[in-house]
């Protein structure tokens, strides 16, 4: 068939837009494997210097493809943990582990890990027509794709619970009023405002976002003094870093820094 994830590199931002647009996009096993593709690509590739996800048509993602699952077609119940070992957790580690930013503009209804893919990116811009739903409970799942994880750490358990368990949408002002997502956008505006976000991160000095989002990841383990130490030694990494020294040039010469990513 044709191209589940549309793929295009461009000063350094690397776009993949999921494009199931009649089945909302969601994820059969060639978006699954086209996907991971796309942030191996981001991971191993130097000219990528961040990411930009969205979606094709009218949704973001609406998670599992539910026509490959269809129990009156399968011999009996399915292993849903080897789906998920195979598939959604490599996406997950592989987005989360990333040292370079993912910008995620949801355009439309994000359902399922569908939702969960979503809030895995660093910065989160929904249009406000948008919908994020752990739909999960309406099929007797559990939120999967990071969502049992992310939504108690950021919401606290009462309003993870009420999402999870009543499977009620969430409009994009009340997730970003919520601190779930970082902006809700006018419609038309989103993918303007994603892209300029976007090619500003990727002009930016790439090495010390990669640090910075390993220092922010490492904080929900570590001590304050665990973290202190892990300031030191990341900063000690970037101070070494081609754009440190271009950074505070440029400071010092009052003109525009050009940060290479090194
Ligand atoms: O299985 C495993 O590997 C375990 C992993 C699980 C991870 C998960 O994500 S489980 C959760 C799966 N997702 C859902 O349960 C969401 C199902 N979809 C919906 O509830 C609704 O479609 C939405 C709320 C997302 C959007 O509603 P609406 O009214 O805007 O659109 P629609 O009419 O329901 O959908 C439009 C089309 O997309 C429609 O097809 P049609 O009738 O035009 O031919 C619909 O069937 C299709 N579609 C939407 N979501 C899915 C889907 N087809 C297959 N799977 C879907 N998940």
């Amino acid at each position: 068939g044709s191209e589940t994830v549309l793929t295009d590199l461009s000063e350094g931002v690397l776009r993949l837009t999921l494009n199931r647009p009649d089945k909302l996009n969601s994820f059969n096993e060639a978006l699954h494997l086209a996907l991971r593709a796309g942030f191996e690509r981001a991971r191993d590739d130097d000219a990528v210097r961040a990411v930009l996800l969205t979606g094709a048509g009218r949704g973001f993602c609406a998670g599992q493809d539910l026509g490959d699952r269809d129990p009156r077609k399968a011999s009996g119940p399915p292993d849903l943990g080897r789906t998920i070992e195979t598939f959604y957790n490599p996406l997950l580690r592989l987005m989360r582990s990333l040292e370079k930013p993912i910008v995620c503009a949801v355009n439309g209804v994000a359902a399922g890990a569908g939702a969960n893919v979503a809030l895995a990116c660093d910065i989160v811009l929904a249009a406000k027509s948008a919908r994020f739903i752990q739909a999960f409970a309406k099929i007797g799942l559990v939120p999967d794709s990071g969502g049992t994880w992310t939504l108690p750490r950021i919401l606290g358990e009462p309003r993870a619970k009420a999402l999870a368990l009543t499977a009620e949408p969430l409009d994009a002002e009340t997730a970003a009023a919520w601190g779930l997502i970082w902006k809700a956008v006018p419609d038309d505006a989103l993918m303007d405002e994603a892209g300029a976000l976007t090619a500003r991160l990727a002009a930016g000095p790439t090495k010390g976002f990669g640090l910075t989002k390993r220092a922010i990841h490492a904080a929900a383990a570590n001590t304050l003094d665990q973290q202190l130490d892990l300031e030191r030694d990341l900063q000690r990494d970037a101070g070494r870093s081609a754009d440190y020294a271009e950074g505070v040039a440029a400071f010092l010469d009052k003109r525009k820094p050009e940060f290479r990513g090194r």
